[in-house]
């Protein structure tokens, strides 16, 4: 048994970034420390540490060093795509909001889709945020996306951050215990947060005329505490997902929807693209399952096969 040494404190990762990392001890003080020889090893091989980590810190001469890494109940994963190396964006989550907006970009279900997979093959539920409802024609885009997504058992929140809609119910759900907002570059993520705590006072941006994307306003990622006690995580955009190292025969468990009717299916092991008596297929055939989301399961699958061929 190791015995907590007269220097030694646990923590949790409330920020990283260039090598150092920003500690909140128990107590409630920040403090920054760096990576012990062996951590920095491991850094180097993937598995860093990141925000959310419950960490055990020493200090020796007034600089502290993180020790070692508690086990993560959790990890978001995000993939890239055409094989590039996957990276822990953070750990120990409870929620996860995958935003996108209505318009200025219009998300697309193939977009929401992907979004809700790297999500869901991280081992968690997120929540759907659509965002920007107060732009003409966002409406119609909301209603759309609701009747699927609720359908499916997400939860749904429509938002809009200059006139306040749903900023209520996204405000009480983040009270308590870890988020994390993701979602492409210029959806409103921090203009959200702001809305809803205006003390955190994070840095947003208009979109880019030129091609109407986001700028990537915000680099690198921390744990921003908000007035109720919850801890948030303000991410940087992205909607280039890929499923880096998702075996293709885990990608229909990552759709939701598919569990049930997967039981009908004549083979075990039915990949629920060819094969004779899918139940899958014949539940997309009757309207039980919404033909984009089969669709968004053909193309995930196919891109899980190409990246197992590397
Ligand atoms: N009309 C409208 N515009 C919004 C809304 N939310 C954000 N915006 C605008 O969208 C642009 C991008 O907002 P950000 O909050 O910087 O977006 P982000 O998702 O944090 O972007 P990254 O940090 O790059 O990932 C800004 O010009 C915002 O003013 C909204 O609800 N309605
Ligand atoms: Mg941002
Ligand atoms: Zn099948």
């Amino acid at each position: 048994m190791t015995k907590e040494g007269e220097g030694t404190r646990r923590g949790m990762v409330h920020e990283t970034g260039g090598g150092v990392y920003v500690v909140r001890l128990d107590d409630g003080t920040h403090v920054e420390a760096s990576l012990r020889g062996r951590l920095k090893q491991e850094r180097r091989t993937g598995s860093r540490v990141v925000i959310g980590d419950r960490v055990q810190v020493s200090s020796v001469d007034n600089s502290w060093a993180i020790e070692s890494v508690e086990p993560r109940a959790s990890e978001l994963v995000r993939r890239g795509r055409g094989g590039r190396a996957a990276k822990i964006l953070a750990a120990n989550l409870d929620r996860i909001f995958v935003t996108v907006s209505l318009q200025q970009p219009a998300a697309t279900t193939q977009l929401v889709d992907r979004l809700l997979v790297l999500v869901e093959s991280s081992g968690m539920h997120p929540i759907l945020v659509l965002n920007k409802s107060d732009l003409a024609g966002a409406e119609a885009a909301a209603e759309t996306m609701r009747a699927i997504y609720t359908e499916l058992g997400y939860e749904v929140i429509v938002t809009s951050a200059p006139s306040g809609a749903g900023l209520e119910v996204l405000h009480e759900l983040m009270c308590e215990g870890l988020s994390a907002f993701i979602g492409p570059s210029g959806v409103g993520k921090s203009s959200l947060l702001n809305a809803i705590d205006p003390a955190l006072d994070l840095r947003t941006a208009g979109l880019s005329r030129k091609t109407g994307t986001g700028r990537h306003t915000t680099v690198g990622s921390r744990l921003l505490a908000l007035d109720c006690g919850g801890l948030v995580a303000d991410t940087p955009g992205f909607g280039d997902v890929g499923l880096w190292a998702v075996p293709p025969e885990a990608v229909a468990g990552c759709f939701p929807e598919f569990d049930e009717p997967a039981g009908e299916c004549r083979f075990r092991g039915c990949t629920h693209r060819t094969e004779p008596d899918c139940g899958v297929r014949e539940a997309v055939e009757e309207g039980g399952i919404p033909a984009s989301r089969y669709e968004s399961f053909r193309t995930l699958y196919e891109e899980a096969e190409d990246a197992v061929r590397y």
